[in-house]
């Protein structure tokens, strides 16, 4: 059994619809454990670096647009094996291939407007970890 951590994100069409904590109710009853989390609202340059690895993907502009158009919330999430667990509980990136019962399934409202981010790899979960937060700021 490995107790991994994992970066999660809630996305602007969440905050702007104030489920937030429909969304961490979710994770929480998925076995995964809130350790560090913020509200805030990106500037271009920070939502350009997040997402650096999509930058020549055609959606690339629209996806930094959307995020920075309100605020979001930066999560690390731990557990066993966290970021499988996470990325199931989220669903598929289009909701329309989500399973039932899943956060994008139930909360996305399409591909782009799709609720939550989570990291895809260790190694990205690592990265994305150490991007958003200081060692302070995460509390086991
Ligand atoms: P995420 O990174 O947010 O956890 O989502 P993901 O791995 O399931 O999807 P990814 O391929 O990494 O894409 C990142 C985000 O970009 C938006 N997207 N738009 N218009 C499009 O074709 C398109 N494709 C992806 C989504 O917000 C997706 O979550
Ligand atoms: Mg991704």
């Amino acid at each position: 059994m490995t107790i991994e951590r994992t970066l999660s994100i809630i996305k602007p069409d969440a905050t702007e619809r104030n489920i937030t904590g429909l969304i961490v109710a979710r994770l929480e009853g998925a076995g995964l454990r809130v350790v560090a989390q913020k509200r805030v609202w990106w500037k271009k340059k920070q939502a350009e670096e997040f997402y650096e690895m999509h930058k020549k993907r055609d959606f690339f502009d629209e996806l930094v647009q959307f995020m920075i158009s309100g605020p979001i919330v930066v999560q690390v999430l731990e557990g066993e094996d966290a970021i499988k667990r996470n990325r199931l509980v989220m669903g598929a990136t289009n909701p329309v291939d989500a399973d039932p019962g899943t956060i994008r399934k139930d909360f996305a409202v399409n591909l782009q407007r799709n609720s939550v981010h989570g990291s895809d790899s260790p190694e990205s979960a690592k990265r994305e970890i150490d991007l958003l937060f200081k060692k302070s700021e995460i509390v086991g």
